[in-house]
């Protein structure tokens, strides 16, 4: 098991305008002991790929994933979304990102741009979008090479698929195969009975973790037991990444260098 950061390729660039502060953040996650970067990207026409590229060869970090939730906090991009311009748009920009893991690596996310059942929308037709927009979605990775993971999101930011058992469910009825589960330990620790169970449940339709605490923050500053979660993920043969995704608190620097070390030292790869 190998661990990532999640950072903001948009942030740390200022929407592209200098690399500087974006390397610099590598070589900080290099240094704390990270294997990978996931990288949240907006808009990848917004992206030069070759900066980006250079960045992470100078550095040698590999890209975990791309996270693809400002498409729609942002930009209110939804593969569920009513009007069928900005579905289509929602898969657009999803293409897009396949195409920019393509020539980086690592997965797709599909997290918050599968949007919610908004006023005026049955569930059966959001449901029905859903499963259309993330078949389109994994069509076109799968001409590119690349795979995809559709993430069970808590209650209170969607009501489209919260749990471990729906995101099967999910799975079973698009029936990609480049499509599988990533699974968040803050999510679960809302959602799921039990963690431990949910993670077997799912077993090898796992295939990448976000690692963060029951208050969101770095792993150990909440009540997630993370040797228990480690414990099970080597059990299953997991062998995908902890991706810490979490708030900046006290700051960036600190909650990621906190994440990697306690992450570490759980994993027995305490040695830098
Ligand atoms: C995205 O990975 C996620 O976990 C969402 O909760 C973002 O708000
Ligand atoms: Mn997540």
């Amino acid at each position: 098991m190998q661990i990532s950061a999640v950072i903001s390729v948009d942030e740390l660039t200022r929407n592209g305008a200098d690399w500087a502060a974006f390397t610099a953040m590598l070589e900080r996650c290099r240094a704390w002991g990270y294997d990978a970067v996931e990288l949240a990207v907006r808009d990848p026409a917004r992206v030069d790929a070759r900066s980006l590229e250079r960045a992470l060869q100078s550095v040698g970090l590999a890209v975990a994933a791309l996270a693809t939730g400002t498409a729609f906090s942002v930009d209110g991009l939804s593969l569920t979304h009513p009007d069928a311009g900005v579905r289509r748009a929602a898969a657009e920009r999803i293409a897009d990102h396949c195409r920019l893991a393509a020539r980086v690596g690592g997965f797709v996310i599909l997290g918050l741009v599968r949007g919610r059942t908004l006023p005026g929308v049955t569930r059966e037709q959001a449901e029905a979008w859903m499963d259309e927009g993330v078949a389109a979605v994994c069509e076109a990775g799968a001409r590119l090479g690349v795979r995809l993971l559709f993430e069970p999101i808590n209650r209170y930011e969607t009501d489209l698929v919260h749990t471990v058992e729906e995101g099967l469910a999910l799975l079973d009825r698009v029936r990609a195969p480049n499509l599988g589960l990533l699974l968040d330990t803050f999510h679960m620790n809302i959602e799921e009975a039990s963690i431990g169970q949910s993670l077997r449940r799912a077993g090898a339709r796992v295939h990448h973790v976000h690692a963060a605490d029951s208050n969101r923050c770095y792993p150990g500053a909440g009540h997630v037991d993370f040797g228990a979660v480690i414990q099970t993920l080597e059990g299953m043969g997991y062998g995908g990444y902890l991706s810490a995704e979490i708030l900046p608190r006290p700051n960036l620097e600190t909650s990621l260098e906190q994440a990697a070390a306690n992450l570490r030292r759980l994993l027995g790869r305490d040695e830098l």
